[in-house]
């Protein structure tokens, strides 16, 4: 292996977090180097796929190099299940997570000891850029299970030291319980649910910014600016942008340092990150707005080649850090919707809704089609704060909005505003768009 890492993590920045770009450099292209030949050497599919392009790991001598590998595309993966893009015997792989697999075959990815103590590492970074310290009570409310957000979590957590309640999602009423008890200094959990938690706050006539919380990480689905503003002001608390994806090693790919809130670092020292035209796949300059993909450059199990994440963002320098910041994911490709022409993003919908006082962050985005014609419907709550006015503001508020949409995003939208509990809360990641368009 090209790097020795242990599990414990240390309470302070890593040196390597604040190294020259020649340093992180020097290092990204000795890493490359050895997971080219690690997957060629093992893994059928990336030989195969080197043989057919005409590169072979030996051409490699710079980072410019990577761009004339081929891609890596979710439909590899999928055509690999279970076990096929193992690159060690899987006698060797102490845990596989899977993707829910809601659109066909699960994407299914494993992990050696070594990944493991590299994923845990890289998540206590993430803690500790969000502000998170040795000895602080974590609650990680993300699900435990095949999904890596749970256990991603709890591990990191481990590792910087920190006492982790392992509570998983759901039961909102003892998450209010156990946070009001146990008093933990950090959350871990999906925005979405991160609301539904306040609500249940209110329900039971507590302040949220009474609460003992002091920073939460927050994942695994689109969440806007507008959306942080929300959560920090409910629960007086931080509310940091913590990425990642379970092909890649799962939450911990990229994180927000709480003094900038500036974008997310890319650990740069473990993950390769590129920019490339959705449409062409060209690669794009730093800069420039376009689809992410990964080179994983240490992990052993399932080492990963420019892997198309779908997920729109752009790349810039660092900050708060010396490696490279990623934009906040607001989209990605699959869920831009388009109406009648016009890209849309539920994100920005989004934005727009939690502009409007008398509107609550629960939403749900229709889309269907009428006499060949595209039409989005927004469905959104009321704030339980003016449930008592809704018959009077719910066409004037619906009016607002369908405004601002048109007006900010071009595109026409019918708004219906529905009393407070109408719209399904999500105990994970929320689903804020229903397709009910039929299938050509
Ligand atoms: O969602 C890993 C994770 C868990 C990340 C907890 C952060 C916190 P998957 O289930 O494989 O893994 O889904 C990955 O979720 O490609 C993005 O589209 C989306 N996503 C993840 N984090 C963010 C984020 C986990 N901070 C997919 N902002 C990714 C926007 C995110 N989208």
């Amino acid at each position: 292996m090209v790097m020795t890492e242990t599990v414990t993590a240390s309470a302070e920045i890593e040196p390597i977090e604040q190294a020259s770009r020649d340093e992180i450099s020097a290092l990204q292209v000795a890493r490359l180097k050895w997971t080219l030949r690690h997957a060629y050497d093992n893994v059928a599919h990336y030989r195969r796929a080197f043989d057919a392009a005409g590169v072979h790991p030996d051409d490699v001598k710079s980072l410019d190099d990577l761009s004339r590998f081929p891609t890596t595309t979710k439909d590899d993966l999928r055509e690999s299940y279970p076990f096929g893009m193992f690159a060690v015997p899987r006698t060797q792989v102490v845990r596989v997570h899977a993707s829910s697999g809601t659109t066909g075959r699960p994407t299914v990815v494993g992990y050696t000891r070594a990944d493991i103590a590299v994923w845990s590492r890289l998540m206590a970074r993430s803690l500790r850029a969000g502000g998170g310290r040795p000895n602080d009570i974590v609650h990680i409310a993300y699900g435990y299970g095949l999904f890596t957000g749970g256990l991603g979590a709890h591990y990191g957590a481990e590792a910087l030291g920190c006492t982790v309640v392992p509570v998983s999602g759901g039961q909102t009423e003892r998450q209010v319980r156990l946070i009001r008890d146990f008093r933990p200094d950090i959350i871990m959990v999906t925005p979405s649910y991160m609301l539904v938690i306040a609500e249940e706050f209110r329900r039971q006539g507590l302040d949220p910014r009474a609460c003992s919380l002091r920073t939460g990480l927050f994942g695994a689905e689109p969440w806007s600016e507008a959306m942080r503003r929300e959560i920090e002001e409910t629960f007086d608390m931080h509310a940091i942008d913590l990425y990642g994806l379970s092909e890649v090693i799962g939450p911990g790919v990229s994180c927000e340092c709480v003094e900038t809130k500036d974008g997310l670092h890319v650990w740069e020292d473990h993950f390769y990150p590129e920019i490339v035209d959705p449409a062409t796949g060209e690669s794009l300059p730093d800069g420039q707005r376009g689809e992410l993909l990964f080179t994983t450059l240490t992990k052993e199990a399932f080492p990963l080649i420019r892997y198309r994440t779908r997920d729109l963002s752009r790349l810039s320098p660092g900050t708060a850090r010396t490696m490279r910041r990623m934009d906040k994911v607001t989209g990605r490709s699959d869920d831009m919707l388009i109406i009648r022409g016009v890209n849309l993003f539920p994100s920005q919908v989004e934005e727009l809704i939690l502009a409007d006082d008398r509107l609550a962050p629960q939403y749900l985005l229709e889309v269907d089609r009428r006499d060949h014609l595209d039409t989005l419907d927004v469905v959104v709550e009321v704030k339980p704060a003016h449930a008592a006015d809704y018959d009077q503001l719910r066409e004037p508020a619906a009016r607002d909005l369908a405004h601002h949409v048109k007006s900010m995003v071009g595109v026409t939208v019918s708004v219906r505003v529905v009393p407070v509990g109408t719209v399904e809360r999500s105990m994970g990641k929320a689903r804020r768009v229903i397709d009910k368009r039929p299938r050509d």
